[in-house]
């Protein structure tokens, strides 16, 4: 037994003395495999255990253990030490490790283009109109004739409008050219053949041209809007959309009408805000030109005027007694000029850097 004893503080003498030395996780580990491991020092002593004599077995059991709990809380301190030292190594780097990590689930978002198609279908909305949606692909009749655009009209050209296929229908021995809409007007030349006035809508939806540059996109999205009914003059256009134009962009928004053409309405009129970047005064506080309005203090924003009699008429509806007005707007432009973009492919490459900043 006191052969025992001498072994085991001989075993304990050296491991407090090499303790020290133990500077890292892997020194740490081998310290452990010395004493604990399958051919450890105190391993080797629990193995002799059974070749003792039975009634020297207890104690000498129990003095073995206390040695190992011992060495065990002495690796389990010097664990600790080690973490916290290693803490201290990071935080001087200048990396500090303890700030939470990324947080790579960022919430979804609606699409700028989304978020300012739900606001302006939410005023009309608040203004007793309806929304109305329709078929992207149209026939040249829908998108053009009826709305007053013969077919001479330099819109329809192959330049300008996407051509899908003919399409031929045997039994009636007809045939007819299908485009993909270049406005979303069809939509409401649909509604009028459908419902009797008064109407109130406004339809809005994905057009296509054949034009691609820093502000076309082959595709873009259009609000139009159309109200019909007796009496309705241009008084209640210019009401309409000022309230629209109010609600859009400030109860203080300076509007203002200017002439215009379009085949499908007659008078027609361009409606401009003042710039809502340099509030009309052609400069930023810089003193540098303001290039959303091109230094002019106004934005084009809207088209509209009242229907032309002849698209009354091809819809079978008198133009001696309906009236109505009609704008549109491109909901692209409207978002490039609220937001100071110069290029609508911007609106379209879903790069999330640009889009997480709507
Ligand atoms: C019917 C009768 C008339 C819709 C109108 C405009 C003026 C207009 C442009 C805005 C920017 C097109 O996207 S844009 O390039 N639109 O200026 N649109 S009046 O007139 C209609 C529509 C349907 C039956």
């Amino acid at each position: 037994m006191n052969e025992l004893s001498g072994k085991l503080s001989a075993i304990e003498a050296e491991a407090s003395a090499s303790l020290p030395s133990v500077k890292s996780a892997e020194d740490l580990k081998v310290f452990k495999a010395k004493y604990l491991g399958r051919n450890g020092l105190v391993t080797d002593l629990l193995k002799m255990l059974g070749s003792l004599p039975a009634a020297d077995k207890p104690d000498a059991g129990k003095q073995i253990n206390q040695l190992k709990e011992k060495l065990l809380s002495k690796i389990g301190e010097t664990e600790s030490k080690l973490q916290s030292l290693s803490l201290d190594e990071a935080l001087k780097t200048g990396v500090d490790i303890t700030l939470p990590g990324r947080v790579f689930s960022e919430p979804g978002r609606l699409h700028p283009i989304t978020q300012i198609m739900q606001k302006v279908q939410e005023i009309f909305m608040g203004l007793g109109f309806s929304v109305y949606e329709g078929s992207e692909i149209e026939t040249d009749y829908y998108n053009f004739q009826a709305l007053n655009m013969p077919p001479d009209h330099p819109a329809r050209d192959m330049q300008d409008t996407f051509y899908v296929c003919q399409t031929s229908d045997v039994r009636r021995q007809t045939s007819e050219e299908l485009l993909l809409r270049t406005h979303t007007s069809p939509v409401q030349i649909h509604v009028m053949k459908k419902f009797k006035p008064p109407l109130r809508m406004i339809v809005p939806g994905a057009v296509y041209r054949r034009d691609a540059d820093v502000t076309h996109s082959p595709m873009f999205h259009q609000v139009e809007g159309l109200m019909v009914g007796d009496g309705i003059t241009m008084g209640d256009l210019k009401g309409v959309l000022t309230e629209f134009l109010h609600q859009m962009f400030g109860a203080k928004t300076n509007v203002r009408f200017r002439p215009s053409f379009f085949p499908f309405t007659e008078p027609s009129a361009e409606v401009d805000i003042q710039c809502v970047i340099c509030a009309g005064k052609k400069t930023l506080a810089d003193g540098s030109p303001c290039r959303v309005c091109k230094q002019t203090g106004w934005m084009e924003i809207l088209g509209s005027g009242m229907v032309n009699p002849k698209v009354f008429e091809n819809v079978g509806l008198d133009p001696a007694k309906t009236k109505g007005f009609a704008f549109g707007l491109g909901i692209e432009r409207v978002a490039m000029l609220k937001f100071g973009i110069s290029d609508i492919r911007l609106f379209f490459e879903n790069d999330l850097r640009f889009l997480g900043q709507f």
